[in-house]
């Protein structure tokens, strides 16, 4: 499988900032945790990040017909971008929707997810390590 991973805004942060909510592993370590998941798994992945909602836009646009499952931690977007949300509801490849934390439990406006209805499943309070799991659901699918 060829699996897009996209982080969206601030997690670029990652391990530099909050560690006790996000931990203290940099967004450089997750994507080697990744790359080293997806070739025990037999897959290749792209891994990106960017603080701008119209390229993830443009970049799940362009997944159409190049991958084969998208695992998006879309960040602040989750909660707010109904632009990302009509991006993916145009992809028929499975998404998993992934947070380092539990915005279930947090703050009233992380409550939401635009994502979650187009999701085949959302992990999420599990750390970095949601990232593996949802390689490996994309693999059972
Ligand atoms: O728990 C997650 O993965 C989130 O998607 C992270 C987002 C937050 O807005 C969502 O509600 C839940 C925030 C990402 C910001 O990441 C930082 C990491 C370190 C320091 C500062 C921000």
């Amino acid at each position: 499988m060829k699996i897009l991973i996209l982080n969206g805004p601030n997690l670029n942060m990652l391990g530099l900032r909050e560690p006790e909510i996000y931990g203290d592993k940099t967004l450089d370590d997750v994507k080697g945790l990744c790359i080293e998941k997806a070739q025990e798994l037999g897959h290749s992945i792209d891994f990106r990040q960017s603080n701008h909602e119209g390229e993830l836009v443009d970049w799940i646009q362009a997944a159409r017909g190049q991958f084969d499952g998208v695992v998006i931690n879309a960040a602040a977007y989750t909660h707010t971008s109904v632009a990302i949300h009509d991006a993916l509801k145009m992809l028929d490849i499975p998404i998993i929707e992934v947070h380092i934390s539990d915005p279930k439990t947090r703050e009233g406006f992380r409550h939401t997810s635009y994502i979650e209805p187009l999701a085949s499943q959302v992990i999420a309070g599990k750390g970095v390590d949601g990232y593996l799991q949802a390689l490996e659901i994309l693999s059972e699918l």
